[in-house]
């Protein structure tokens, strides 16, 4: 991406750091994940600032880390310092117990509670006053996620005019969902204040935009474009489009061909030569749909009994959010299914399920993706899911078959090599299963080839160019006619 003409800030819930205290004394380091990796040579090159909860108390010498880490990273982080019970309320409460669960079509696991929505207001406000600190008139503004969607009007009604963006990583809802929250209007009408709001896929653009529509009286379509809708609202105009994330490529590509994972991924066949493994990632996430495809995997061992001896499931289950009692709950519900199904069909030599439950380190990770011939992922609801490409994006040979949710973002993209199904349908998903597992390898070879070819071209990278570069076309034009009136 070319160097843009003014400094670029982004915002997020938590700054993307790890700071942890050894023996040796304070440490500070770069997090992992896409989306540090595609903004951290943007932020160089363009002078930028990250704003973010740091995601520890004051005990940590935060400016002379902060310092350290400017001067190897090349870009700046600010923090936004938050008490335990902002955090309880703002984050754990309304984020993960409210907003989460509505936005991926999950009523029942909702709490609406009055007080958690009171706080998130509250620290929506201290991440617009400290963006306010420290922006300039001249600042370009990336504002992430549903943690963050009233940030844009704090900022207007302290009179700020700057151009803000904002990108939803997680599904936009119905309409009809969409209601159900009480705070529904103030939570659109907050949205409707930054200039650019970019979804992961048409779908959720277009729950978007009926919401406004339907919800905020006082707006209008002005422009339909393949990318964007314009809408106004009171003088602005706001532009709507779709953005689907992606991942680094390269990264993936060139580091699974690497002699390490090679190794890894040795190790992982080693006793299983004449076995197909189905890998299963997740967070430890209700969304993600990890019962419904236990269930599935112990309904295709009892149609298809020629898989038994010749199949093996590997679910990878990281540890996430145990302090929601939701998330504890389905930790017991995967312990019990996973307990049922190898009780049921093990055989000497033979696992049916391998269950883990722990983060794999980046190494492990990818021979788990190299190894695996057939992928397993199906959420019965996610923004896009980007475990599903980095599985693509390591299957250097050509031989991985991937199973996927229609309910994923990503089935957009990679639907039509991908084999879709509908999680809920067991029946189906087990049929999915035995049709993976004998698919001739010159079909593989096709559909992996094609789905490869996709995430090379829409990589990261070109996510954030289109992102950036819509916003400084909105602000431009938003110069424009503030220099005719
Ligand atoms: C949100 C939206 C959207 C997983 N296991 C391990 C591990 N991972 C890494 C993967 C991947 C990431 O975690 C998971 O990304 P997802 O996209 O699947 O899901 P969310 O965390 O829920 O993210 C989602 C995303 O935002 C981006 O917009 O796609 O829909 O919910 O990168 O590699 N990493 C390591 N060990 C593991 O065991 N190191």
């Amino acid at each position: 991406m070319n160097t843009l003409s003014s400094r670029l800030i982004v915002v997020s819930n938590r700054l993307p750091i790890v700071v942890s205290s050894t023996e040796e004394g304070w440490k500070i380091s770069p997090g992992s994940g896409g989306l540090v990796t595609a903004l951290a040579p943007v932020m160089k090159q363009n002078r930028g600032l990250w704003i973010g909860w740091p995601g520890c108390g004051d005990e940590a010498p935060l400016q002379e880390l902060f310092a350290r880490f400017g001067q190897e990273e090349g870009y700046r982080l600010h923090p936004v310092p938050l008490t335990e019970e902002e955090v309880e309320r703002y984050y754990w409460g309304f984020s993960n117990e409210t907003l989460w669960p509505l936005f991926h079509d999950l009523l029942g696991n909702c709490n609406f509670s009055l007080d958690n929505w009171k706080t998130y207001v509250q620290v929506n406000e201290r991440f617009a006053q400290a963006i306010i600190e420290v922006c300039e008139p001249a600042d370009i503004l990336w504002v992430h996620d549903y943690q963050l969607t009233l940030v844009g009007s704090c900022l207007r009604a302290h009179g700020v005019t700057q151009t803000v963006g904002y990108f939803h990583h997680i599904p936009f809802p119905s309409l009809d969902l969409f209601r159900r929250l009480p705070w529904g209007r103030e939570l659109i009408r907050g949205l409707m204040e930054y200039d650019l709001l970019g979804f992961q896929t048409l779908q959720d653009r277009r729950n978007f935009i009926h919401c406004v529509i339907s919800l905020v009286p006082d707006t209008e379509v002005v422009r339909r474009h393949r990318r964007h809708t314009t809408l106004r609202y009171g003088a602005r105009e706001v532009r709507i489009g779709h953005y689907p994330i992606s991942i680094d490529f390269n990264e993936f590509n060139d580091a699974a061909a690497s002699k390490e994972v090679e190794e890894a991924a040795w190790f992982l066949h080693e006793n299983l030569q004449e076995r197909q493994l189905l890998l299963g990632i997740d967070r430890l996430d209700y969304t993600k749909g990890i019962p419904e495809r236990l269930l599935a995997y112990e309904r295709a061992l009892e149609k298809y009994p020629e898989l038994k001896q010749k199949i093996s499931l590997l679910q990878v289950v990281v540890p996430s959010r145990t302090m929601v009692p939701d998330y504890r709950d389905l930790k017991g519900q995967l312990d019990q299914l996973t307990g049922r199904i190898n009780a049921r069909f093990s055989e000497y030599g033979w696992i049916p399920v391998h269950y883990v439950y722990r983060s794999l380190d980046r190494v492990q990770l990818l021979a788990h993706y190299r190894a695996s011939e057939i992928a397993f992922i199906t959420p019965l609801r996610d923004g896009m899911n980007l475990v599903a490409k980095e599985y693509c994006a390591s299957s250097i040979n050509n031989n991985g078959v991937l199973i996927l949710s229609e309910f994923a973002g990503a089935a957009d993209q990679m639907g039509k090599q991908a084999l879709l199904v509908n999680p809920y349908d067991i029946e189906g998903t087990a049929d999915a299963i035995y049709r993976a597992f004998t698919m001739s390898p010159s079909e593989r070879h096709r559909r992996m080839w094609a789905l490869r070819a996709d995430i090379r071209r829409n990589d990261v990278h070109r996510w954030v160019s289109r992102f950036v570069e819509t916003l400084q076309r909105s602000r431009k034009k938003s110069e424009n006619s503030a220099s005719k009136n």
